[in-house]
């Protein structure tokens, strides 16, 4: 399955070249600590943002010897640079990687030089889609008892531009490291479903669509492309941009041939010409058909990388999802209260609602140019009360306008969550699914989703401890 290119090769390209590095968080850091030893002339590393939020990638780049701009945002910083490796957080209408791509410059995203840099040592399963992507490659590694890194890092960089890579890395690639991912190859591509998201970043779904597809774009044969063919973004993606290697359709209907689906209650495989239970549905930690789709294709993943089958059954019905995805955080009075703070696009948010059937729902905030149209059918007979928050909260109440649902506005977590109790009754949920991203009020979406907990425990403080 391997074509090595060799670590000498890998390391000619840096060699001798003056580099620039956009972005000193996360990402920029392991860039970084990956040039390091590739002989490369020199480093400018850039960040639109002051010493004070990103002094460790600064005193990083420093010790290594690099020229440091921060607060910078003038793309003249890079004169004389003719590679860019730039971080994820920079979207492409960004001064800095818009003037490097006007001038030519070859831009690398952290997920690709970490690729030059295993030099085909190690077997690459990527996953990436719009929703799952965390549990997915989580699920994965678990069933190959290898590493997982990517956009739920640990970076890429951390993992592969070491001495000696691990033989099997499962990385999350987000749309954002995949757009500039020229050469990586992953020997297995995992693409789980497409909807729209992130064109705050992206110039349009076009773009955001070829960018996924990318996953699985530099294919030989003998690799595998894994497509959730229930999802109809998924299935448009391939169609646009088909794999050039072996595709592996998952379903959660009857297994494909060379597939994964579900029989009754049994995962399926397909992928050797005698059917093979996978793992019993019911034996998952969730039957909740968003996470049995993320299961299976796992499974499938695990599968053609090489796992045996008792490691992923093991992996699959061992699993534990992570905090903030449909997390029952509490139930008092009869009321559910659930965090699925990871609900940061309309997409994922209709799967939880969908999930639930007398609901509250809470939702808002940084919307990222989405509209949120297609939740509108999924409101009346589900959704008791809409409480919005955040900046997107108006087109929230304006979607519950839409769906003939009453609405309040709320703004902040520490409101909405007695509001929504307030009208909850027994029997309800009332669901934290924001549709939306967390960055106007929050650092991420966990910290959100701790705020929410926190707030619901709150509920029992007698009044006077109540926050205002
Ligand atoms: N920066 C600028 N100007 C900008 C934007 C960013 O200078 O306009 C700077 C920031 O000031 C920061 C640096 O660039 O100092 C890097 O920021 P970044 O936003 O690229 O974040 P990193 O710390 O490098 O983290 C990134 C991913 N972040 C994003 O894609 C936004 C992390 O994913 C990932 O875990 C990490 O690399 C390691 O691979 C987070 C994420 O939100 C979890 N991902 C999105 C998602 O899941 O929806 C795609």
């Amino acid at each position: 399955m391997r074509a090595p290119l060799a670590p000498e090769a890998a390391l000619a390209a840096l060699h001798g070249r003056r580099v620039g590095v956009l972005g000193l968080g996360t990402s920029g850091a392991a860039i970084l600590r990956a040039l390091e030893g590739t002989g490369v002339a020199d480093v400018v590393a850039v960040d639109t943002r002051e010493e004070a939020a990103v002094a460790p990638g600064a005193a990083l780049a420093r010790r290594q010897g690099a020229q440091v701009r921060l607060g910078c945002a003038d793309a003249e910083v890079l004169a004389g640079c003719d590679l860019v490796v730039t971080s994820p957080g920079l979207p492409l209408s960004h001064p800095l990687l818009a003037g490097a791509l006007a001038r030519g410059l070859e831009v690398w995203s952290e997920p690709e030089l970490a690729w030059r840099r295993a030099a085909g040592r190690t077997t690459l399963v990527a996953i990436t889609g719009t929703n799952g992507k965390t549990t997915t490659t989580e699920l994965a590694a678990a069933c190959l008892a290898a590493p997982a890194g990517g956009n739920l890092g640990p970076p890429l960089c951390d993992l592969l531009a070491v001495p000696d890579p691990p033989p099997v890395v499962v990385a999350e690639l987000s749309s954002f490291q995949l757009r500039f991912s020229a050469a990586l190859r992953a020997e297995v591509g995992v693409l789980l479903n497409l909807a729209p998201d992130h064109l705050d970043w992206h110039p349009d779904l076009e773009d955001y669509a070829a960018s996924k597809a990318r996953v699985w774009a530099n294919q030989r044969e003998g690799d595998a492309a894994v497509v959730f063919v229930d999802d109809a973004g998924a299935r448009a993606v391939r169609d646009a941009h088909p794999p050039p290697a072996r595709q592996v359709p998952v379903t959660l209907g009857a297994p494909p041939e060379g597939g994964v689906g579900v029989v009754e209650d049994a995962l399926v495989s397909r992928l050797a010409p005698t059917p093979a239970t996978i793992a019993r549905v019911s034996d998952l930690p969730s039957a909740e058909p968003a996470f049995v789709a993320d299961a299976a294709c796992a499974a499938a993943a695990a599968l053609v990388a090489g796992a045996d089958a008792e490691g992923v059954a093991r992996g699959l019905t061992g699993f534990r999802p992570g905090p903030h995805r449909l997390e029952e955080v509490a139930v008092r009075h009869g009321v559910r209260y659930v965090d699925d703070s990871k609900a940061t696009n309309p997409h994922a948010a209709a799967s939880a609602l969908v999930a639930h059937d007398s609901v509250v729902w809470i939702a808002g905030g940084l919307l990222k140019g989405l509209a949120l149209d297609d939740l509108a059918a999924l409101l009346p007979g589900r959704v008791r009360l809409v409480v919005a928050i955040g900046v997107g909260a108006e087109a929230v109440e304006a979607l519950a306008r839409r769906a003939g649902v009453p609405a309040v506005r709320a703004d902040t977590l520490d409101r909405a969550v007695p509001l929504a109790a307030r009208h909850a009754e027994p029997g309800d949920t009332v669901l934290l699914s924001p549709a939306a991203a967390s960055f106007d009020q929050f650092a991420s979406y966990a910290a959100r989703g701790l705020a929410f907990r926190a707030a619901v425990e709150r509920l029992d403080a007698p009044m006077g401890e109540a926050s205002p």
